[in-house]
């Protein structure tokens, strides 16, 4: 019984330490415009803010909940697409609308029902940091290491992608 339970600990420590790493991979994979393998804050800066344009689709400066959700249920359609039974599709993807549903009010921080492009940098300020572990306002190779070694070392510290 101790040694099962040990194995599973053993085995949510190995997971957490692949999350973090992989998190960062994810995040280097995802916003590295020029494709050097790392993204600087300025380059990081530049995606948020196309980012923010392209889920603006009124074009007024901020993006409501629909546009909010609405970009995000369009992505989540094609991951869910890799799901055979449609109803585990359907329960995450009502799972996963729920959970957008729950971001976008901490996006919104003064609570006005929209994002402004203010509280959409500043979220993603947050996330570059928690990247960053080494402060040097770039999120590369040794940042990779860093949240690796960490992991080894058993602290967790996903950061969501
Ligand atoms: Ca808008
Ligand atoms: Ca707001
Ligand atoms: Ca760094």
């Amino acid at each position: 019984m101790k040694q099962v339970l040990t194995l599973t600990l053993l085995g949510l420590a190995l997971l957490s330490a692949q999350a973090a790493s992989h998190s960062t991979a994810t995040f280097i994979a995802e916003q590295d415009l020029n494709g050097d393998g790392q993204v600087t804050l300025e380059e990081f800066k530049l995606s948020r803010q196309l980012e923010f344009a392209r889920m603006d689709f009124n074009g007024d400066g901020q993006l409501s909940e629909a546009e909010y959700l609405g970009e995000f249920e369009g992505r989540l359609m094609l991951r869910l697409a890799k799901i055979a039974d449609p109803e585990k599709r359907r329960e995450e993807q009502q799972r996963q609308m729920r959970q957008a549903k729950v971001r976008f009010g901490v996006l919104d921080v003064d609570k006005n029902g929209s994002i402004s492009p203010e509280e959409f940098m500043a979220s993603g300020l947050r996330m570059f940091k928690l990247h960053d572990r080494n402060q040097d306002q770039r999120v590369d190779a040794s940042d990779l290491k860093l949240a690796e070694d960490e992991s080894k070392a058993g602290k967790t510290s996903f950061v969501a992608p």
